[in-house]
């Protein structure tokens, strides 16, 4: 044996005990509990923990031995929600280790309830601490976990709350980061193409929940024949009541249902005469409303937005509530200068804004699942969404353990992506993975390079574990120029990402929407299964002219854009065009990202149009 596998052998022996204790307290939080938005009404208390906390960073990893969930020392003041990377002036790049800290009162009354703290998302790993007392890690950013904190908290005191985060970049995290002969060769190592933005990105809240008994999860799954709408309504609680009753207020008619629990689950079914369908020129929401009852005396009661409608898929289309429906639109970021990915409401409500100012319909949440705000809006406002876990730039090379580690890291994004998103008819897709790459793939159209069977597994089980938990939406993984075909061949939706024109055929926008042409007509040939091209774009420096388009102005992101949608019209198993990106965003730094900025947006980082924002207007409502 030599030095290299002991030395492997022993660090795995080192790192087995604590492997299976962080396993242990990793079972703490449960996708489950994410599946209600806390919201307050009489039996439901909410307080939103928004705010300057104190930050301290901790390079050398030395915060648990000194004991720093009992108080921080020396520390400077940060933004919640916000990513710490832009807020001073000192740690774009730190990625390392840091501590959050802040003080909240919680009022009396609340000790005959259940308290919970729910972060929307800590980006990568956090470990919390209320009062001193240690709660459990969450890892992976981007998706929200919650902790009961009953025990530790001291109502009608001030409590403290620590929280340990780092975001260091790992070929086993997802995404992933540091990966040995990795694709990107940008600093930092991200091995994907937008900045790793790090901390406590959305909000935190403090809520109860009725100790008695409470409603734990709602599932909505909507149909409709003719024009009587069908709603099925899954409810679990835990405690002591056993009957409830349903209420679906917005219609002509107030609709009013009791029911009974049988081992802690109920399954109502209502129908809706004369029913309103959520459509994209209407986007209707019905208000649900659940009680709980123990005999007659209401226990607690959550209420749900409810939008009837059915999603499909046939040979050439998606199909909304069973008509066909192209999807106008575009890969998006979290992303905004200062706060990073940090959520603010403002950049929501003007992204939602200017999608009808322009004339889509739909977008993708690139990279990774958004701020839970994007999808109530997008239920209000009738915009469809692709929702996607952050699983971008997977490779099937390395070491077998980080393999794994990934993989386990993808279920649960699913999972979780799938407790927290389930209920929003604005959803009608769920993504997998976007741009997995093989070794010695060489971005060619032939895409010839043989599969690694190892990634037929991982793939498949993304798409049953999906399948598993929700047969009412569709499914995709999106590939990359050149990727294997047995990967896209999976979805029901083929989603490819296209940049002929771009990085391939350079400066000759003909050829490469020829070869969009060649190659999507193949597509469709192989798998006979409707096609979004999820992705097409060109770098452009909003200001930079030229009277014949030449790259990187906006004539030639104006040009590519038209070349790609005058390919899709004329194929009638297009059922969708992304454009990317939505707005510039900000990337790790790199010889082909200019100033640490990918400038493929339609919209300046601050979103001011470029020209092909006026193009995309005129065409996509004249379309309509
Ligand atoms: C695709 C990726 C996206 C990149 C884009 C680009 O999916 O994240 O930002 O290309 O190169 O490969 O601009």
């Amino acid at each position: 044996m030599n030095d290299q596998s002991t030395l492997r052998k022993m660090r795995k022996l080192i790192l087995l005990p604590f492997l299976l204790f962080s396993c242990l307290l990793m079972s703490q939080v449960h996708p489950q509990d994410i599946a209600l938005f806390p919201q307050s009404n009489p039996f439901r208390n909410l307080s939103d923990l928004s705010g300057i906390w104190n930050f301290k960073k901790d390079p050398e990893n030395i915060g648990v031995n000194n004991k720093w969930f009992e108080g921080l020392h020396q520390t400077r003041p940060i933004a919640v929600p916000g990513s710490w990377n832009e807020q001073f002036t000192d740690s774009r790049d730190y990625l390392e280790v840091v501590w959050y800290e802040t003080k909240t009162f919680v009022p009396a009354d609340w000790s005959t309830e259940e308290v919970w703290i729910r972060f929307g998302s800590v980006n990568y790993h956090a470990t919390v601490w209320v009062n001193g007392e240690r709660l459990g890690i969450h890892e992976g950013g981007h998706l929200p976990f919650a902790f009961e904190i009953s025990k530790v908290i001291q109502p009608g005191n001030h409590n403290s709350i620590v929280v340990r985060v780092e975001n260091e970049l790992k070929p086993s995290r997802v995404p992933t980061g540091n990966v040995p002969n990795g694709f990107f060769t940008n600093y930092p190592k991200s091995n994907f193409d937008f900045f790793p933005y790090a901390g406590i990105n959305r909000k935190v809240w403090l809520y109860t929940l009725p100790k008695k008994g409470k409603i734990n999860d709602i599932t909505v799954k909507t149909d409709f024949e003719n024009t009587t709408g069908k709603i099925a309504i899954a409810i679990e609680k835990t405690g002591k009541a056993n009957s409830g009753e349903i209420t679906l207020l917005g219609g002509p008619k107030t609709i009013t249902k009791s029911f009974t629990f049988s081992g802690g689950k109920a399954m109502v079914e209502i129908e809706v005469p004369e029913v309103n369908l959520w459509s994209l020129k209407n986007p209707f929401l019905y208000d649900l409303r659940v009680v709980l009852k123990d005999g007659r005396h209401p226990l607690d009661r959550y209420e749900l937005p409810v939008g009837v409608r059915t999603v499909s898929v046939n040979e050439k289309s998606i199909l909304l509530n069973g008509e066909p429906v192209f999807l106008k639109g575009f890969g998006k970021h979290e992303d905004f200068p200062i706060f990073g990915r940090g959520v603010a409401n403002p950049v929501i409500v003007k992204d939602y804004a200017l999608l009808k100012w322009i004339g889509a319909n739909s977008y993708r949440t690139s990279h990774y699942p958004y701020d839970e705000e994007y999808y109530r809006m997008a239920d209000r406002e009738g915009i469809l969404i692709i929702d996607e876990i952050p699983a971008v730039g997977l490779f099937f090379h390395g070491d077998k353990n980080d393999l794994a580690e990934r993989q386990r890291m993808c279920k649960q994004y699913l999972e979780e992506l799938y407790y927290r998103d389930k209920n929003h008819p604005s959803v009608i897709m769920w993504c997998v993975a976007n741009e997995p790459f093989s070794e010695k793939m060489n971005f060619s159209l032939e895409g010839g390079e043989p599969t690694d069977p190892n990634s037929i597994v991982a793939f498949q089980e993304l798409f049953d574990l999906i399948k598993s938990l929700d047969d009412t939406r569709l499914t995709t993984l999106v590939g990359v120029m050149g990727g294997p075909l047995e990967w896209i061949g999976m979805a029901d939706v083929v989603c490819i990402n296209r940049y002929w024109g771009w990085y391939a055929q350079s400066g000759e926008i003909a050829k490469g929407a020829a070869v969009l042409n060649q190659e999507i007509e193949g597509l469709y040939a192989a798998f006979k299964k409707p096609i979004i091209v999820s992705e097409f774009g060109v770098d452009t420096y909003s200001g930079m002219h030229a009277e014949q388009a030449e790259m990187f102005t906006e004539e030639y992101q104006k040009e590519f854009i038209k070349a790609y949608l005058d390919v899709a019209d004329s194929k009638d198993f297009v059922t969708g065009m992304h454009i990317w990106a939505f707005a510039d965003f900000k990337t790790t730094q790199g010889i082909i990202r200019f100033g640490g900025m990918n400038y493929k947006g339609v919209f300046t980082r601050d979103r001011k149009p470029k020209m092909a924002a006026h193009y995309l207007r005129e065409r996509w409502n004249e379309k309509e």
